[in-house]
C-alpha cells in the first residue's frame, strides 16, 4: 500500500517537473501538460516492464485446429462432447475451428505483426497417441514439428502444453478418464514421449492446463466434457488423479527431456484480493489463496492436502499414500498462471480468518458472465504465489477477455471494452513487476476467436477476429494497442 502511495507521489512530482521543462507547445489548451503517452511518459510515471519481459499469445489445440480426423488423430472427449446435441452453444464444434492445422503458418504472421516474442499452444494428445496409451501415432507430432520450426524461423519462442483437455475418448471409454489412475500413467507415458522429440527446440513445457476448470466443470458441474456431475467421494479421488498425473508426468519429461529444458504447468488458481488493501484484509487475502487452491496448487507445491480441506471433506476425502504427496509435488522450474477475475476477500472472525465477499449484482462484467472485471487479480496473483509458495519465475500463461465484437463498417472490429480490460489488468501487472514480484512473460488469451468450449464460437476472447465462413484474420483494435504495449515494453 505504501508503495503505491510513494509511486503515485512521485508521479505527481514528477508529471509537474514535466511541465516545467517540456517545451511550450506540450501544454494543451485547457493548460494541462499533453497525456502521458508511452516513451514520453517513463521519465514522469515508470509503467514500462523488466527488460527482457516475455510477451506472447496464446491459443490451444481443440480451440484451434481443426482436422479432427487427419494424419491418424483418433476423437478426444471434446470431440464426443461437443457433438452431443444441447451440450455446446448452437451445437458449434472445433471439427474446423481455426483450420490452424493447415494455416499455422499465416497465423505465425499474425504473431509476427503483434511483435511478440512468445507463443504458448497445446498438444492434442489424441494425436500422439490415438488411444491414450498403447501405439504412438508420428505423424500426429510431426504437426508440432512443423508448428514449432515455423516459429523458430520467425524468432518466436516455443512455450507447450502437454494438456488442454482433449482427452483421448479411448481413456474415457475404457477407465472413466480422470477418474483413473490409469490415466495418470498414461499420461506420463505421452508427456515423456512428447518431451524426448521436442526439447530440442521447445524450452519449456507445461504438463496440465486449468485443473480448477477441466476437472470442475468436466466432472462435477457436467457442463464441459465429459459431462459428468460425480457424487463428492468420486470426485475428490478424480481430483487426486489429476494432480498425480501432472507429478507423473513431470518426472517423466526430467527423464527424457533434454538438460536444459523447464517444467512447469498453467493453473487458473483461485486468486483472491483483498478488499481494501489494508494490511488485516491482505493478510485473509494470503490464507484464503492458499486455502482455496488446496486441491490443486497448494498440493503441488506443498506436498500436501490442508487439513481444511481433508477434515471438511471427511469419508469423501480422496485416498492416496505418502509416494503419491511427493510425485504430486516433483520440484518445478517456474509457474504459470491464467488469470482472468478474482475472488474478493475480507478479514473475518472465523475459525478460517478470512470470509468470500460474493460479487453485488451490480458488478461490472465481461460478455461472458463469469468474467467480472478485477484488474488487481493480476497484481495478487503472481505476488500471493510469490509470497506463499517463494515462486522464482511466474509467467501469466492466459490473461484475456470475450466481448461481443462486431465488426463495424470498414471490417474492423473496435473492441474498446477489450482494450479497457486489458489496460487496466496490464497497469496491475506492471505493478507487480516494479515491486520486484519474478513475473517473466505475460501470454494474452487470444491470439484469435476460437472455439469458445460450452461457449462454441460466441464469447470470443480473440485480438484477431476471424470470419469462419472464409478463415479470414483481421486484427482488432485490441490487436493494435498489444502491439504498442509490446514495441515499447510497456503501458500505453
Ligand atoms: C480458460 N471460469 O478457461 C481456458 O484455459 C481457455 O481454454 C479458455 O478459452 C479461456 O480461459 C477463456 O474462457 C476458463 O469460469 C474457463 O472462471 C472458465 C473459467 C476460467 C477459465
Amino acid at each position: 500500500m505504501s508503495q503505491r502511495v510513494t509511486r503515485r507521489a512521485f508521479a505527481k512530482v514528477a508529471g509537474a517537473a514535466a511541465v516545467g521543462t517540456s517545451a511550450v507547445g506540450a501544454v494543451g489548451a485547457a493548460g494541462l501538460p499533453q497525456p502521458s503517452t508511452g516513451n514520453a511518459s517513463r521519465a514522469a510515471a515508470p509503467r514500462t516492464f523488466p527488460s527482457g519481459f516475455l510477451w506472447g499469445t496464446a491459443t490451444a489445440s481443440y480451440q484451434v485446429e481443426g482436422a479432427v480426423k487427419e494424419d491418424g488423430r483418433a476423437p478426444s472427449v471434446w470431440d464426443t462432447f461437443a457433438h452431443t446435441p444441447g451440450k455446446v452453444v448452437n451445437n458449434a464444434t472445433g471439427d474446423v475451428a481455426d483450420d490452424h492445422y493447415h494455416r499455422y503458418k499465416e497465423d505465425v504472421q499474425l504473431m509476427n505483426a503483434l511483435g511478440v516474442k512468445a507463443y504458448r499452444f497445446s498438444i492434442a494428445w489424441p494425436r500422439v497417441f490415438p488411444q491414450g496409451d498403447g501405439a504412438a501415432n508420428p505423424k500426429g507430432l510431426d504437426f508440432y514439428n512443423r508448428l514449432i520450426d515455423e516459429l523458430l524461423a520467425n524468432g518466436i519462442q516455443p512455450f507447450a502444453t502437454l494438456y488442454h483437455w482433449d482427452l483421448p475418448q479411448s481413456l474415457q471409454d475404457r477407465g472413466g478418464g480422470w477418474e483413473s489412475r490409469d490415466t495418470a500413467n498414461a499420461f506420463a507415458t505421452y508427456a515423456g514421449y512428447v518431451a524426448e522429440r521436442l526439447t530440442d527446440r521447445v524450452k519449456h513445457i507445461f504438463t496440465i492446463n486449468e485443473f480448477g476448470a477441466f476437472v470442475e466443470l468436466g466432472y462435477k458441474v457436467g457442463i464441459h466434457a465429459p459431462g459428468l456431475k460425480l457424487p463428492p467421494g468420486r470426485f475428490n479421488q478424480t481430483r487426486h488423479h489429476a494432480v498425480l498425473g501432472h507429478g507423473l508426468a513431470v518426472q517423466a519429461i526430467r527423464a527424457h527431456a533434454k538438460p536444459d529444458t523447464k517444467v512447469g504447468l498453467a493453473e487458473d488458481m483461485t486468486i483472491c484480493a483483498p478488499v481494501i488493501e489494508t494490511p488485516e484484509h491482505i493478510d485473509a487475502a494470503v490464507r484464503a489463496t492458499r486455502e482455496m487452491n488446496a486441491q490443486y496448487m497448494t498440493v503441488i507445491q506443498e506436498g500436501k492436502y490442508t487439513d481444511l480441506y481433508l477434515s471438511t471433506a471427511g469419508a469423501d476425502a480422496p485416498k492416496f499414500t505418502p509416494d503419491d504427496l511427493k510425485i504430486i509435488s516433483s520440484p518445478l522450474d517456474f509457474l504459470g498462471i491464467n488469470i482472468y477475475t478474482p475472488v474478493y476477500v475480507r478479514a473475518d472472525a472465523s475459525a478460517q480468518r478470512f470470509a468470500v465477499v460474493p460479487h453485488p449484482a451490480s458488478f461490472p462484467h465481461m460478455a461472458s458472465p463469469w468474467l467480472f472485471v478485477g484488474p488487481e487479480a493480476l497484481y495478487w496473483g503472481p505476488r500471493h504465489a510469490a509470497q506463499i509458495w517463494k515462486v522464482k519465475e511466474i509467467y501469466i500463461t492466459e490473461n484475456g477477455c470475450s466481448s461481443s465484437d462486431i465488426p463495424a463498417a470498414d471490417g474492423i472490429v473496435y473492441d474498446t471494452d477489450r482494450v479497457m480490460y486489458l489496460r487496466n489488468y496490464l497497469t496491475q501487472l506492471q505493478r507487480a513487476t516494479a515491486e520486484g514480484v519474478p513475473v517473466n512473460g505475460y501470454f494474452l488469451w487470444s491470439l484469435m476467436d476460437n472455439f469458445e468450449w460450452a461457449d462454441g464460437y460466441t464469447n470470443p476472447f480473440g485480438l484477431h477476429h476471424v470470419d469462419f465462413d472464409t478463415q479470414k484474420r483481421t486484427p482488432k483494435l485490441s490487436a493494435q494497442f498489444y502491439k504498442a504495449v509490446v514495441a515499447q515494453n510497456a503501458l500505453v
